[in-house]
């Protein structure tokens, strides 16, 4: 038995083409349907985590589900969440979360996450790492072969003092892993993006398969600077994927 076991449904009966946003809300439907009334529940940021809040939302609206307690994973879920009349609290006052639900950039075969192109990665971590169970939706294209795959960034929270000192000190890091290149992000108004928690992101471009992601994680996070980075290992207990040929859900 493969540590990971997939169970999977067949497409919707229409086999009409599906667009990326109406995969990423079957997803997150389906990740709905684990909420239970009473449950504390960690809320993801992204445009896939929006149709679950959405959903809890609704039935909440519908008296389908009661006493929730939602713990926001950015501002941006908190307005999201405020906005729909589900009751907030935090980590302080709830430091076991039930379930957690949020969406990814990429996810490897061993349901490993790069999280964090929504720059919310250290509020997700925090909020996922605390979660009896963290549920993963995606639509089928962040399936990816490894780590970094996707030619898309591994983000990292570095604090703004000093920040290309960090980002060197993280280049040197990388060059053991095929090295990478190291880019400050910037926000809508050209300057530099600052998370919610008044930090900066370095994205980090790799080029390489990193093998062993548990010592470049910690080789990453003993730099001074770094905050956190958006490789999630070993977090995720479900991993749900929408896709043209039907949802797929694999459990660690
Ligand atoms: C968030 O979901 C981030 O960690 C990640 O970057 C994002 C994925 O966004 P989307 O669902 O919009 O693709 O949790």
């Amino acid at each position: 038995k493969s540590p990971i076991d997939i169970t999977s449904t067949p497409p919707p009966s229409s086999m009409m083409i599906l667009t990326q946003d109406e995969l990423k809300r079957i997803a997150a439907y389906k990740a709905v349907d684990f909420v239970k009334s009473g449950m504390v529940l960690g809320l993801g940021t992204g445009s896939t985590a929006k149709h679950a809040v959405d959903r809890i939302g609704e039935l909440l609206r519908r008296g389908e589900l009661e006493n929730i307690v939602g713990i926001p994973t950015s501002k941006k879920t908190q307005e999201q969440a405020l906005s729909l009349g589900i009751p907030l609290s935090d980590l302080d006052s709830h430091p076991v979360i039930d379930l957690s639900i949020d969406g990814a950039d990429e996810v490897d075969p061993r349901l490993n996450l790069v999280k964090g192109r929504g720059g919310s990665l250290l509020r997700e971590k925090m909020i996922e790492g605390a979660s009896k169970k963290f549920v993963v939706i995606v639509d089928e294209s962040k399936m990816v072969k490894h780590i970094g795959g996707s030619k898309l960034a591994l983000p990292v929270e570095v604090v703004p003092f000093c920040w290309e000192f960090t980002a060197e000190r993280l280049r040197g890091v990388m060059e053991g892993y095929g090295g990478c290149e190291a880019k400050l992000r910037f926000g809508e108004n050209g300057r530099a993006f600052v998370t919610d928690n008044g930090n900066y992101i370095v994205d980090m471009y790799l080029e390489k398969d990193m093998g062993d992601l548990r010592v470049v994680s910690d080789e990453i996070l003993r730099l001074p600077g770094v905050v956190e980075h958006g490789m999630f290992l070993d977090m995720a207990s479900t991993v749900i994927i929408a896709g043209e040929l039907g949802v797929k859900i694999k459990n660690k």
